[in-house]
């Protein structure tokens, strides 16, 4: 196979698995780098990968670097995962997620009508754009009702992404991804605290972890299933809308058990609650149904939140022993 992807934010946790796929696939991958003071390619080196992606400086805000990155990989296939994708930092950042996550989208949506409307483009959307949740389980047919400036700007991505296939016969698909964690998460997110913190722990380098809402509920899956079903949404036919969970929820806290509970502690004796962490508007809960994809992607999560868990747990314990 000689063919050519390009993802935005291939530094980040899916854009290092989304490239293993498509590498092990037979892709050519070519991935935008924003240009950062501090080393952005720990995840691409943990998988061994570093080496085999061909990287093009460029930024989502900057439509002409986009381009050009377009052009000189002569990508068919563009994955748009990019963003400022931190909720909590959202509301410190409105307007900074919103050129990012929306205009920045935007941006690549116009470089691939530019340079090859026959490219086919996968949006990074996300449940976030539930928030308030319109039914007790969400799938393509809920209303949206975003709650925090990420999910506002993801939610015009969204539609944009949408608005190209309608307006210009584009092969743009939006994957409403849920929650997906593994190793590779940014320590800022729930899970990888959590992971980090309980090894920390065990290890004698930390004596508490300090935690905001842990009653919040979400649909928890493992970013290395969820790129696959990424993929398979740009090989159909048509270019659709999917959404892409587990079918469970589970509150912070049972996540917390699991994770302290694999190293023989018991949470209640390290966990603080502390109100920095609790947000404007929350999400309380998210619970996806990944019908859809079952039926039409032939996709299916193969790891369960304990596996899940227990595989990061690990991964933070070895990290830390170095
Ligand atoms: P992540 O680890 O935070 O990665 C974000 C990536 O975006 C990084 O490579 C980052 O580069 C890059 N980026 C940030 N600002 C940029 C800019 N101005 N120009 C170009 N690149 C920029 O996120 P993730 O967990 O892999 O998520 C991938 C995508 O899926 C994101 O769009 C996210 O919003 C969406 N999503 C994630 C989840 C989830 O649970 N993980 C669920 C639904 C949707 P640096 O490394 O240089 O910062
Ligand atoms: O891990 P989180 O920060 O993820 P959140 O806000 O659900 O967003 C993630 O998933 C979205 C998909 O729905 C993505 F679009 C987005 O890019 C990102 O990947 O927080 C999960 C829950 C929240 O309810 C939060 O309030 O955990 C709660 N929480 C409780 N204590 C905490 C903490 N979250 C963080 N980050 N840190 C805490 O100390």
């Amino acid at each position: 196979m000689n063919t050519s992807a390009l993802i935005t934010g291939i530094t980040g946790q899916d854009g290092a698995y989304l490239s293993q796929l498509l590498l092990q696939k037979g892709y050519q991958v070519y991935g935008i780098l924003a240009r950062r003071s501090s080393d952005t390619l720990w995840r691409l080196r943990e998988l061994g990968i570093e080496n085999e992606v061909r990287l093009i400086d460029g930024d989502l805000t900057d439509l002409s670097s986009l381009i050009r990155a377009l052009e000189s990989s002569r990508a068919t296939e563009v994955y748009n995962l990019g963003a400022q994708s931190f909720v909590g930092s959202s509301w410190q950042q409105p307007l900074l997620t919103a050129q990012v996550d929306g205009v920045g989208a935007l941006n690549v949506l116009e470089a691939v009508r530019i340079v090859n409307r026959d490219a086919r483009f996968y949006q990074a959307s996300t449940s976030e754009m539930f928030g308030l949740i319109q039914a007790e389980m969400q799938d393509e047919t809920t209303p949206f009702y975003p709650r925090s400036p990420y999910g506002v700007a993801k939610l015009m991505a969204h539609w944009a992404t949408v608005n190209y296939r309608e307006s210009h016969g584009m092969h743009a698909s939006s994957g409403i991804l849920f929650n997906h964690e593994s190793p590779l998460r940014g320590i800022e997110f729930v899970t990888r605290k959590v992971t980090d913190g309980v090894a920390r722990i065990k290890l004698g380098m930390a004596d508490e972890l300090r935690l905001g809402n842990i009653d919040a509920k979400r649909d928890w899956g493992f970013a290395g299933d969820y790129v696959e079903a990424m993929w398979l949404m740009t090989q159909q036919a048509e270019a659709d809308d999917y959404v892409v969970a587990t079918g469970q929820t589970t509150t912070v806290r049972d996540m917390c058990a699991i994770a302290f509970g694999h190293v023989g502690l018991d949470m209640n004796d390290y966990i603080r609650i502390d109100e920095r962490y609790m947000r404007p508007a929350e999400v309380d809960v998210l619970l996806g149904n990944p019908a859809k994809a079952k039926a039409k992607l032939g996709w299916a999560p193969k790891t369960s939140l304990q596996e899940l868990i227990t595989m990061m747990v690990e991964a933070d314990l070895r990290r830390l022993s170095r």
